[in-house]
């Protein structure tokens, strides 16, 4: 990784300060890799909080001790490193600037520390999600406010998997990249330059449980997914949900296919089930920067101006084809509400 960042600097396509805060951030991923690894042996697994009561996060949701552990291992590694202005954890209430004591740098940081939390116990994979902006000029003492810009700013964004192999892949808006951490060397090294996701696709994903809490759009786009070769889609689909979605992407990258985690009655209060600025937007310059799609349903994602840190969306991506096909439902159905009403 060193060294592909090193040509890219080279290239021109980055300067030395983000290729040196990636590279802390790849190290980070390092440590919690390991403290996934461990599992039940490193006394990591379960909730986190004590004598019996859960540890809740600012999403409202009970935190597991590797949440919160990956959490520290972000943010201590990255408080000292010089090329930050601040950090923003899906963990925490609010951003952190970097402090009066610490070297300053221009870049802000939004991690997701451990995404798939429900398959942390279970030994599925699981991950972290980050995305890097600027921050903006002027600004020495950034706020959550600072961190509110749309995904088409992001300078990058990667995930890194922890699985039967670890992976990171990484965008700095030149191609989508993976590297497989070599365990024995404690190096990731280059695997695949330029991930491309096939444009078509026969794989969904999605939680089909949620099927009658959903909106009239998606019920009859999945709905004619399921029809198969009989239906207007005329193919047969396959379905895969890991549950976690850095697994879910990480699939889609490699073989490609759609990702959905619609609007339905149970999120639609809070605006959807996955974070704007800690998934959604990471993942869709990943998606886009591999050839294909990401949208809201009825907008692209990294076009969403961010009204709150800890925002909410309806989440499709994936294949360019199939993500379009879902869009359209949803614009079809729109019009012909606005029609009628
Ligand atoms: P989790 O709540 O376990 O952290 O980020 C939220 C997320 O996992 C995604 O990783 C995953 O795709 C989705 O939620 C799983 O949702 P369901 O529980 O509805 O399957």
């Amino acid at each position: 990784m060193t060294r592909h960042l090193l040509e890219e600097q080279r290239a021109g396509r980055i300067n030395a300060d983000l290729r040196l805060l990636i590279e802390v951030v790849a190290r980070a991923c390092k440590s919690i890799s390991i403290a996934v690894g461990k599992g039940a042996l490193g006394g990591v697994l379960g909730d986190a909080g004590s004598d019996g009561e859960a540890s809740i996060n600012v999403q409202g949701e009970a935190q597991k001790k590797l949440d919160v552990l990956s959490n520290e291992i972000l943010m201590e590694a990255n408080a000292w490193g010089g090329h930050l202005a601040g950090l923003a954890s899906e963990e925490m209430d609010h951003s952190v600037p970097i402090s009066d004591a610490q070297p300053r740098g221009n870049y802000l940081l939004l991690f997701d520390p451990l995404d798939g939390s429900s398959n942390i116990d279970v030994n599925i994979s699981v991950g972290t999600i980050f995305s890097v902006l600027r921050c903006p000029d002027g600004v020495t003492t950034p706020g959550d406010e600072h961190f509110l810009q749309p995904g088409t700013a992001q300078v990058a964004a990667g995930y890194c998997t922890y699985g039967p192999s670890t992976m990171l892949v990484l965008t700095i808006g030149h191609g989508t990249h993976a590297f497989t951490l070599d365990r024995e060397i404690g190096s990731f090294v280059l695997t695949q330059r330029g991930m491309t996701i096939p444009e078509e696709t026969r794989e969904f994903a999605v939680n089909m449980s949620n099927q009658r809490f959903w909106e009239a759009p998606m019920q009859a786009y999945v709905g004619d997914l399921l029809q198969g070769r009989e239906g207007p889609r005329g193919k047969d689909f396959n379905m895969r949900w890991v549950a976690s979605m850095v697994a879910d992407v990480h699939r889609i990258l490699t073989r490609g296919g759609i990702f959905s985690y619609p609007l339905d009655s149970k999120c639609a209060a809070k605006g959807g089930k996955l974070r704007l600025m800690y998934e959604a937007n990471p993942m869709s310059l990943l998606v886009e920067q591999a050839g294909g799609a990401a949208s809201t349903g009825r907008q692209r994602m990294l076009e969403v101006r961010p009204t709150g840190l800890h925002q909410r969306v309806p989440v499709f991506l994936g294949s360019r084809a199939e993500v379009e096909a879902a869009v359209r439902y949803h614009h079809e159905h729109d019009s012909q509400e606005q029609g009628d009403g």
